[in-house]
């Protein structure tokens, strides 16, 4: 039996041309510059991005948190959304290791925060208040279903944040998502941040490796940082070699998956006991409920069932799923999915 792994697009395991690229690659020091391939990575990064400089770092977690340190000091506040991943999944790392302090505002349901929320979060000038340092936007937006924030808003807020003598770092983890959604050059998304950090290793199914992207004397800036983290790797071209590839050749592909989750979700909005707001899904993550007035089934039962069956996915919460489509999972599988879903649902 195939397992259906939808918990997430980090599970994608790297494709037969990044394996012959990682076997082949040429390697050196990374910490002395001397890696090629790594040196060749970032020149791509730098290049897709629009950006003057870019670096590897071990993940999309460190890659934050080295952007929030890079631009802030002890003290120093961070605007961010209420459901951003800096906020809530890693670890309050800018609290725990920068001294940052994070000033959360809501995510509205399409994923952006209000500009005029994040307006009236910027302090005045009193000696009672930490100083705003930094906005950090997410796009797409994981918890708010993956959703896309056009250029129209990315430029506003970083104007917002001009006006205010701010900076604007961009957790890009799904930032190909949003472009290809968008059917737009990912620079019109990217142009706007003062940073910005991309995963290598999620829908582009590389295996490790998330990139940091700024100016040329911000990047310099980060490396230094990136080191007092330990997230200087050596001979990590092995990786590097597989993040080409993703560049080169997996980014126009996940539209596949992006029609993958609709079909999904509209599947799931056809199944009694389920609750899908189909409209919300723009790109490859989908969450959906079970209904509260026909809960014959429990959360755990639901796992069961659709675990039994070969698939896995996420509860987030009580009676609240997530599922994300990737490079692994094909319309066949989507059918298998949905298939199952609805066995489970008849308590077949
Ligand atoms: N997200 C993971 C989990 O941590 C929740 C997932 O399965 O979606 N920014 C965003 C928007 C992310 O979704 C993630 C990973 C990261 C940063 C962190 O990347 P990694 O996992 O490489 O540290």
């Amino acid at each position: 039996m195939k397992i259906i792994d939808l918990r997430s697009d980090t599970v994608t395991l790297p494709t037969p041309k990044m394996r012959e690229a990682m076997s082949n690659a040429k390697l050196g020091d990374d910490v002395f510059g001397e890696d090629p391939t790594i040196n060749r990575l970032e020149e791509i990064s730098a290049e897709k991005t629009g950006k003057q400089a870019a670096m590897l770092v071990p993940s999309g977690t460190m890659g934050n948190l080295i952007c929030s340190l890079t631009h802030c000091g002890r003290g120093d506040e961070v605007i961010l959304g209420n459901q951003s991943h800096m906020f809530y999944y890693e670890a309050g790392g800018m609290a725990a290791l920068g001294g940052i302090h994070p000033h959360i505002i809501t995510n509205q349901p399409d994923g952006k925060m209000l500009l005029s929320d994040i307006d009236s979060a910027v302090r005045g000038d009193d000696v009672h208040f930490p100083r705003t340092r930094l906005i950090c936007l997410e796009n797409t937006q994981n918890r708010c279903g993956g959703s896309v924030l056009e250029p129209e808003y990315c430029d506003s807020a970083a104007a917002l944040a001009k006006r205010h003598g701010l900076l604007l770092h961009l957790d890009g983890a799904r930032i190909f998502n949003a472009a290809v959604a968008l059917r737009i050059d990912v620079k019109k998304l990217t142009r706007s941040a003062d940073s910005l950090m991309f995963c290598l290793s999620k829908g582009l199914s590389a295996p490790v490796g998330s990139i940091v992207c700024g100016s040329s004397e911000f990047v310099a800036e980060a490396r230094r940082t990136r080191k007092i983290l330990g997230g200087g790797m050596r001979q990590a071209g092995v990786i590097a070699a597989a993040g080409i590839v993703a560049l080169e050749e997996m980014i126009d592909r996940l539209a596949e998956d992006h029609i993958n989750a609709k079909n999904l979700a509209v599947g799931i909005s056809r199944i009694d006991g389920l609750s899908i707001d189909t409209s919300k899904v723009q790109t490859n993550i989908i969450y959906f409920d079970l209904v509260e007035d026909n809960r014959h089934m429990t959360d755990e039962q639901l796992l069961t069932g659709l675990n039994e069956r070969g698939i896995k996915l996420l509860n987030l919460g009580p009676a609240h799923f997530r599922m994300v489509t990737h490079y692994d999972i094909s319309s066949v599988d989507i059918d298998t999915t949905l298939t199952a879903l609805t066995e489970v649902m008849k308590g077949a």
